[in-house]
Protein backbone atom coordinates (compact mmCIF):
# COMPACT_ATOMS: atom_id res chain seq x y z
CA UNK A 1 0.00 0.00 0.00
CA UNK A 2 0.94 3.46 -0.63
CA UNK A 3 1.55 6.63 1.02
CA UNK A 4 1.69 9.59 -1.84
CA UNK A 5 3.85 12.65 -0.62
CA UNK A 6 2.71 16.00 -2.01
CA UNK A 7 4.56 19.47 -0.99
CA UNK A 8 4.80 22.51 -2.65
CA UNK A 9 7.19 25.23 -1.33
CA UNK A 10 9.20 22.93 1.35
CA UNK A 11 12.13 20.55 1.01
CA UNK A 12 10.47 16.84 -0.16
CA UNK A 13 13.58 15.19 0.91
CA UNK A 14 13.72 14.54 4.77
CA UNK A 15 9.65 13.87 4.34
CA UNK A 16 10.31 11.20 2.16
CA UNK A 17 13.27 9.73 4.60
CA UNK A 18 11.29 9.97 7.75
CA UNK A 19 8.42 8.50 6.39
CA UNK A 20 10.19 5.59 4.52
CA UNK A 21 11.73 5.01 8.00
CA UNK A 22 8.93 4.89 10.28
CA UNK A 23 6.81 3.19 7.39
CA UNK A 24 8.56 0.51 5.95
CA UNK A 25 6.15 -1.38 4.60
CA UNK A 26 4.46 1.27 2.76
CA UNK A 27 5.09 2.56 -0.06
CA UNK A 28 6.49 6.12 -0.40
CA UNK A 29 5.92 8.31 -3.59
CA UNK A 30 5.60 11.77 -4.30
CA UNK A 31 3.82 12.64 -7.45
CA UNK A 32 6.76 12.46 -9.68
CA UNK A 33 7.32 8.95 -9.16
CA UNK A 34 5.92 5.79 -11.43
CA UNK A 35 3.28 4.25 -9.18
CA UNK A 36 -0.43 2.76 -9.57
CA UNK A 37 -3.16 5.03 -8.30
CA UNK A 38 -5.09 2.61 -7.40
CA UNK A 39 -2.63 1.36 -4.33
CA UNK A 40 -2.65 4.70 -2.66
CA UNK A 41 -4.37 4.77 1.03
CA UNK A 42 -2.91 7.82 2.42
CA UNK A 43 -1.63 11.33 1.14
CA UNK A 44 0.55 13.68 3.06
CA UNK A 45 0.16 17.18 1.38
CA UNK A 46 1.26 20.59 1.70
CA UNK A 47 -0.63 22.56 -0.70
CA UNK A 48 -1.08 20.11 -3.52
CA UNK A 49 -2.67 21.09 -6.86
CA UNK A 50 -5.89 21.34 -7.49
CA UNK A 51 -7.13 17.74 -8.79
CA UNK A 52 -4.10 16.54 -7.64
CA UNK A 53 -5.81 14.02 -5.62
CA UNK A 54 -8.59 12.62 -8.29
CA UNK A 55 -8.58 9.12 -9.12
CA UNK A 56 -7.15 7.45 -6.15
CA UNK A 57 -9.87 4.78 -5.55
CA UNK A 58 -8.35 3.12 -2.68
CA UNK A 59 -7.30 6.57 -0.94
CA UNK A 60 -8.68 6.63 3.44
CA UNK A 61 -7.37 9.84 4.53
CA UNK A 62 -5.36 12.57 3.78
CA UNK A 63 -3.03 14.24 6.28
CA UNK A 64 -2.15 17.81 6.33
CA UNK A 65 1.40 18.40 6.91
CA UNK A 66 0.50 21.51 8.91
CA UNK A 67 -1.91 22.63 11.35
CA UNK A 68 -3.82 24.72 8.77
CA UNK A 69 -6.00 23.11 6.30
CA UNK A 70 -6.92 25.96 4.10
CA UNK A 71 -4.22 24.91 1.47
CA UNK A 72 -5.93 21.43 1.62
CA UNK A 73 -10.10 23.17 1.34
CA UNK A 74 -8.40 24.96 -2.10
CA UNK A 75 -8.82 22.16 -4.06
CA UNK A 76 -12.46 22.15 -5.60
CA UNK A 77 -11.74 18.74 -6.62
CA UNK A 78 -10.91 17.31 -2.85
CA UNK A 79 -11.95 14.01 -2.82
CA UNK A 80 -14.62 12.57 0.05
CA UNK A 81 -12.08 11.08 2.89
CA UNK A 82 -11.43 12.54 6.55
CA UNK A 83 -8.71 15.31 6.25
CA UNK A 84 -6.59 15.06 9.61
CA UNK A 85 -4.48 18.21 10.79
CA UNK A 86 -1.32 18.71 12.71
CA UNK A 87 -1.95 18.91 16.65
CA UNK A 88 1.81 18.31 18.20
CA UNK A 89 3.42 19.75 20.98
CA UNK A 90 6.64 20.20 18.94
CA UNK A 91 4.14 22.69 16.53
CA UNK A 92 2.26 24.17 19.46
CA UNK A 93 5.61 25.15 21.32
CA UNK A 94 7.24 26.87 18.53
CA UNK A 95 4.21 28.61 17.60
CA UNK A 96 4.16 30.02 21.35
CA UNK A 97 7.53 30.88 21.29
CA UNK A 98 7.21 33.56 18.54
CA UNK A 99 4.34 34.98 20.25
CA UNK A 100 5.80 35.67 22.98
CA UNK A 101 9.09 37.01 21.61
CA UNK A 102 7.24 39.12 19.97
CA UNK A 103 4.61 40.63 22.60
CA UNK A 104 7.65 40.91 24.78
CA UNK A 105 9.82 42.72 22.00
CA UNK A 106 7.00 45.42 21.84
CA UNK A 107 6.15 45.36 25.75
CA UNK A 108 10.02 45.99 26.12
CA UNK A 109 10.48 48.19 23.34
CA UNK A 110 13.25 46.22 22.01
CA UNK A 111 12.72 48.19 18.71
CA UNK A 112 13.20 51.53 20.04
CA UNK A 113 16.52 50.14 22.16
CA UNK A 114 18.02 48.64 19.15
CA UNK A 115 17.85 52.08 17.30
CA UNK A 116 19.30 53.41 20.69
CA UNK A 117 22.11 51.28 20.51
CA UNK A 118 22.77 52.05 17.07
CA UNK A 119 22.54 55.86 17.96
CA UNK A 120 24.10 55.50 21.21
CA UNK A 121 21.86 57.02 23.33
CA UNK A 122 21.49 56.20 26.61
CA UNK A 123 17.84 57.23 27.89
CA UNK A 124 17.17 55.83 31.10
CA UNK A 125 13.99 57.71 31.48
CA UNK A 126 11.60 56.01 29.42
CA UNK A 127 8.44 54.33 30.86
CA UNK A 128 8.26 50.81 31.29
CA UNK A 129 5.02 49.87 32.06
CA UNK A 130 4.53 46.44 33.54
CA UNK A 131 2.97 43.46 32.13
CA UNK A 132 0.07 43.24 34.25
CA UNK A 133 -0.85 46.75 32.49
CA UNK A 134 -0.69 45.35 29.17
CA UNK A 135 -4.05 43.69 27.56
CA UNK A 136 -3.04 41.16 25.08
CA UNK A 137 -6.23 39.38 23.25
CA UNK A 138 -5.32 36.44 21.39
CA UNK A 139 -7.70 35.84 18.64
CA UNK A 140 -8.34 32.01 17.91
CA UNK A 141 -8.41 29.91 21.50
CA UNK A 142 -7.49 26.29 19.83
CA UNK A 143 -4.20 24.50 19.79
CA UNK A 144 -2.38 27.04 19.26
CA UNK A 145 -4.34 30.27 20.72
CA UNK A 146 -4.91 28.83 24.09
CA UNK A 147 -1.17 27.22 24.58
CA UNK A 148 -0.19 31.05 23.09
CA UNK A 149 -2.61 32.82 25.61
CA UNK A 150 -1.89 30.53 29.04
CA UNK A 151 2.23 30.95 28.20
CA UNK A 152 1.06 34.52 28.10
CA UNK A 153 -0.47 34.93 31.16
CA UNK A 154 2.39 33.19 33.43
CA UNK A 155 4.19 36.43 32.14
CA UNK A 156 2.03 38.19 33.81
CA UNK A 157 -0.45 40.05 30.91
CA UNK A 158 -3.91 40.67 31.51
CA UNK A 159 -5.36 37.77 28.60
CA UNK A 160 -8.33 37.50 27.05
CA UNK A 161 -9.32 35.41 23.90
CA UNK A 162 -11.86 35.13 21.46
CA UNK A 163 -13.38 32.15 19.51
CA UNK A 164 -16.36 31.24 18.02
CA UNK A 165 -17.51 28.78 21.34
CA UNK A 166 -16.87 30.16 24.96
CA UNK A 167 -13.88 28.83 26.58
CA UNK A 168 -12.62 28.26 30.39
CA UNK A 169 -8.84 29.00 30.97
CA UNK A 170 -7.91 29.87 34.17
CA UNK A 171 -6.91 33.20 34.26
CA UNK A 172 -8.10 34.44 30.86
CA UNK A 173 -10.86 36.03 30.12
CA UNK A 174 -12.86 34.32 27.07
CA UNK A 175 -14.76 36.33 24.87
CA UNK A 176 -17.47 34.38 22.29
CA UNK A 177 -18.86 34.92 18.87
CA UNK A 178 -19.09 38.08 16.44
CA UNK A 179 -21.67 39.65 19.23
CA UNK A 180 -18.35 39.79 21.79
CA UNK A 181 -15.98 40.79 18.97
CA UNK A 182 -16.51 44.44 19.50
CA UNK A 183 -15.97 44.11 23.35
CA UNK A 184 -12.74 41.78 23.62
CA UNK A 185 -11.16 44.60 20.77
CA UNK A 186 -12.11 47.11 23.12
CA UNK A 187 -9.94 45.74 25.78
CA UNK A 188 -6.44 45.08 23.45
CA UNK A 189 -3.55 46.86 23.05
CA UNK A 190 -1.69 43.98 21.48
CA UNK A 191 -3.53 41.52 19.01
CA UNK A 192 -2.61 38.12 18.60
CA UNK A 193 -4.37 36.54 15.47
CA UNK A 194 -4.03 33.11 15.40
CA UNK A 195 -7.16 32.02 13.80
CA UNK A 196 -7.55 29.42 11.08
CA UNK A 197 -8.41 30.77 7.27
CA UNK A 198 -12.15 29.75 6.54
CA UNK A 199 -14.74 31.80 4.58
CA UNK A 200 -15.73 33.14 8.00
CA UNK A 201 -12.15 34.85 8.90
CA UNK A 202 -11.18 35.51 5.56
CA UNK A 203 -9.80 39.34 5.41
CA UNK A 204 -11.11 39.40 9.46
CA UNK A 205 -7.56 41.86 9.97
CA UNK A 206 -9.49 45.41 8.70
CA UNK A 207 -9.15 48.61 9.17
CA UNK A 208 -12.62 48.63 10.89
CA UNK A 209 -11.44 46.01 13.19
CA UNK A 210 -8.28 47.90 13.95
CA UNK A 211 -10.42 51.03 15.07
CA UNK A 212 -11.94 49.11 17.91
CA UNK A 213 -8.96 48.40 19.30
CA UNK A 214 -7.74 50.21 22.82
CA UNK A 215 -6.81 53.49 22.16
CA UNK A 216 -6.08 53.93 26.09
CA UNK A 217 -3.35 51.42 26.46
CA UNK A 218 -0.06 51.54 28.08
CA UNK A 219 1.77 51.38 25.00
CA UNK A 220 1.41 54.13 23.13
CA UNK A 221 -1.57 52.32 20.41
CA UNK A 222 -2.67 49.03 19.40
CA UNK A 223 0.07 46.50 17.99
CA UNK A 224 -0.73 43.78 15.76
CA UNK A 225 0.43 40.75 15.19
CA UNK A 226 -0.50 37.77 13.01
CA UNK A 227 0.60 34.14 13.12
CA UNK A 228 -2.43 32.65 11.35
CA UNK A 229 -2.93 33.18 7.47
CA UNK A 230 -2.59 35.81 4.89
CA UNK A 231 -5.98 35.55 3.67
CA UNK A 232 -6.72 36.91 6.78
CA UNK A 233 -5.72 40.36 6.67
CA UNK A 234 -6.14 43.53 4.45
CA UNK A 235 -2.60 44.27 4.08
CA UNK A 236 -3.60 47.78 2.59
CA UNK A 237 -5.67 48.66 5.56
CA UNK A 238 -2.37 47.53 7.56
CA UNK A 239 -0.44 50.03 5.79
CA UNK A 240 -2.94 52.73 5.93
CA UNK A 241 -3.84 52.20 9.71
CA UNK A 242 0.19 52.53 10.80
CA UNK A 243 0.42 56.01 8.45
CA UNK A 244 -2.72 57.21 10.37
CA UNK A 245 -1.60 55.97 14.12
CA UNK A 246 -4.26 53.60 14.22
CA UNK A 247 -1.71 50.98 14.65
CA UNK A 248 1.35 51.52 16.37
CA UNK A 249 3.29 48.36 14.39
CA UNK A 250 2.39 45.38 13.29
CA UNK A 251 4.10 42.06 13.04
CA UNK A 252 3.73 39.35 10.33
CA UNK A 253 4.53 36.05 9.39
CA UNK A 254 1.64 35.23 6.79
CA UNK A 255 0.97 37.53 3.32
CA UNK A 256 -1.64 37.45 1.08
CA UNK A 257 0.96 36.62 -1.38
CA UNK A 258 3.74 34.02 -0.32
CA UNK A 259 7.07 34.82 -0.56
CA UNK A 260 5.86 38.60 0.18
CA UNK A 261 6.53 40.19 -3.47
CA UNK A 262 9.96 42.52 -3.30
CA UNK A 263 7.81 45.24 -3.98
CA UNK A 264 5.14 44.97 -1.04
CA UNK A 265 5.29 48.01 1.11
CA UNK A 266 5.36 46.10 4.30
CA UNK A 267 8.86 45.01 3.47
CA UNK A 268 10.18 48.24 4.21
CA UNK A 269 7.66 50.05 6.15
CA UNK A 270 9.40 51.24 10.19
CA UNK A 271 6.86 49.82 12.42
CA UNK A 272 6.62 46.35 10.39
CA UNK A 273 7.92 43.27 11.22
CA UNK A 274 8.40 40.42 8.39
CA UNK A 275 8.94 36.66 9.45
CA UNK A 276 8.74 34.63 6.17
CA UNK A 277 5.84 31.73 7.48
CA UNK A 278 8.27 30.39 9.71
CA UNK A 279 6.87 31.24 13.24
CA UNK A 280 5.97 27.57 14.15
CA UNK A 281 7.22 24.97 10.89
CA UNK A 282 6.24 22.11 10.52
CA UNK A 283 9.49 19.95 11.76
CA UNK A 284 9.61 16.81 9.66
CA UNK A 285 10.95 14.55 12.93
CA UNK A 286 8.08 15.20 14.82
CA UNK A 287 5.29 15.67 12.41
CA UNK A 288 6.39 12.36 10.12
CA UNK A 289 6.04 10.49 13.52
CA UNK A 290 2.78 11.74 14.89
CA UNK A 291 1.27 11.02 11.38
CA UNK A 292 2.99 7.85 11.13
CA UNK A 293 1.19 6.75 14.58
CA UNK A 294 -2.04 8.00 13.08
CA UNK A 295 -1.75 5.89 10.22
CA UNK A 296 -0.84 2.54 12.60
CA UNK A 297 -3.81 3.30 15.05
CA UNK A 298 -6.19 3.67 12.06
CA UNK A 299 -5.05 0.38 10.47
CA UNK A 300 -5.63 -0.85 13.86
CA UNK A 301 -9.27 0.21 14.13
CA UNK A 302 -8.81 3.32 16.10
CA UNK A 303 -10.52 6.32 14.87
CA UNK A 304 -8.34 9.08 13.01
CA UNK A 305 -7.75 12.23 15.13
CA UNK A 306 -7.66 15.77 14.70
CA UNK A 307 -9.62 15.32 11.71
CA UNK A 308 -11.25 18.63 10.24
CA UNK A 309 -14.58 19.60 9.87
CA UNK A 310 -15.45 20.15 6.38
CA UNK A 311 -18.41 22.41 6.95
CA UNK A 312 -16.31 24.89 9.28
CA UNK A 313 -13.22 24.13 7.40
CA UNK A 314 -10.93 24.11 10.34
P1 LIG B 1 -7.62 25.22 15.90
O1 LIG B 1 -8.53 24.68 14.88
O2 LIG B 1 -7.20 24.35 17.04
O3 LIG B 1 -8.23 26.54 16.54
C1 LIG B 1 -8.91 27.49 15.79
C2 LIG B 1 -9.50 28.53 16.72
O4 LIG B 1 -10.06 29.57 15.94
C3 LIG B 1 -10.61 27.97 17.61
O5 LIG B 1 -10.53 28.51 18.90
C4 LIG B 1 -11.87 28.45 16.91
O6 LIG B 1 -12.99 28.68 17.77
C5 LIG B 1 -11.41 29.79 16.36
N1 LIG B 1 -12.24 30.19 15.23
C6 LIG B 1 -12.38 29.59 14.03
N2 LIG B 1 -13.26 30.26 13.27
C7 LIG B 1 -13.69 31.30 14.00
C8 LIG B 1 -14.62 32.34 13.78
N3 LIG B 1 -15.30 32.45 12.63
N4 LIG B 1 -14.82 33.25 14.76
C9 LIG B 1 -14.15 33.13 15.94
N5 LIG B 1 -13.25 32.16 16.22
C10 LIG B 1 -13.03 31.26 15.27
O7 LIG B 1 -6.33 25.74 15.10
P2 LIG B 1 -4.83 25.88 15.62
O8 LIG B 1 -4.85 26.67 16.88
O9 LIG B 1 -4.17 24.57 15.63
O10 LIG B 1 -4.19 26.72 14.43
C11 LIG B 1 -4.69 27.98 14.07
C12 LIG B 1 -4.09 28.44 12.76
O11 LIG B 1 -2.74 28.81 12.91
C13 LIG B 1 -4.03 27.39 11.65
O12 LIG B 1 -5.29 27.21 11.03
C14 LIG B 1 -3.01 27.98 10.71
O13 LIG B 1 -3.64 28.81 9.76
C15 LIG B 1 -2.14 28.82 11.63
N6 LIG B 1 -0.78 28.31 11.70
C16 LIG B 1 0.25 29.08 11.25
C17 LIG B 1 1.54 28.65 11.34
C18 LIG B 1 2.66 29.51 10.89
O14 LIG B 1 3.80 29.02 10.81
N7 LIG B 1 2.42 30.77 10.62
C19 LIG B 1 1.86 27.34 11.88
C20 LIG B 1 0.73 26.61 12.35
C21 LIG B 1 -0.55 27.08 12.23
P3 LIG B 1 -13.66 27.49 18.62
O15 LIG B 1 -12.62 27.08 19.63
O16 LIG B 1 -14.84 28.10 19.25
O17 LIG B 1 -13.95 26.40 17.63
C1 LIG C 1 0.73 25.35 9.41
C2 LIG C 1 1.74 26.28 8.86
O1 LIG C 1 -0.46 25.51 9.11
O2 LIG C 1 2.95 25.97 8.94
O3 LIG C 1 1.12 24.44 10.16
O4 LIG C 1 1.38 27.34 8.37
Amino acid sequence: MTLLVTIRGWEVEPWLDRFRRLLPDKRIVTPGDDFARDRVEYVATWKHPAGALRDLPKLKAIFSLGAGVDHVFADPDLPDVPVARVVDPDLTMRMSEWVLLHVLMHHRQQRMYDWQQVEKIWAEDREQPAAKDVRVGVMGLGELGADAARKLAVVGFDVAGWARSRHRLEGIRSFAGAAELDAFLARTDILVCLLPLTPDTRDILDRALFGKLARDGRLGGPIVINGGRGGLQNEDDIIAALDDATLKAAVLDVFKSEPLPPDSPLWSHPRVTVSPHNSAVSNPDAIAAMIARQIRAFERGEALRNVVDRTRQY
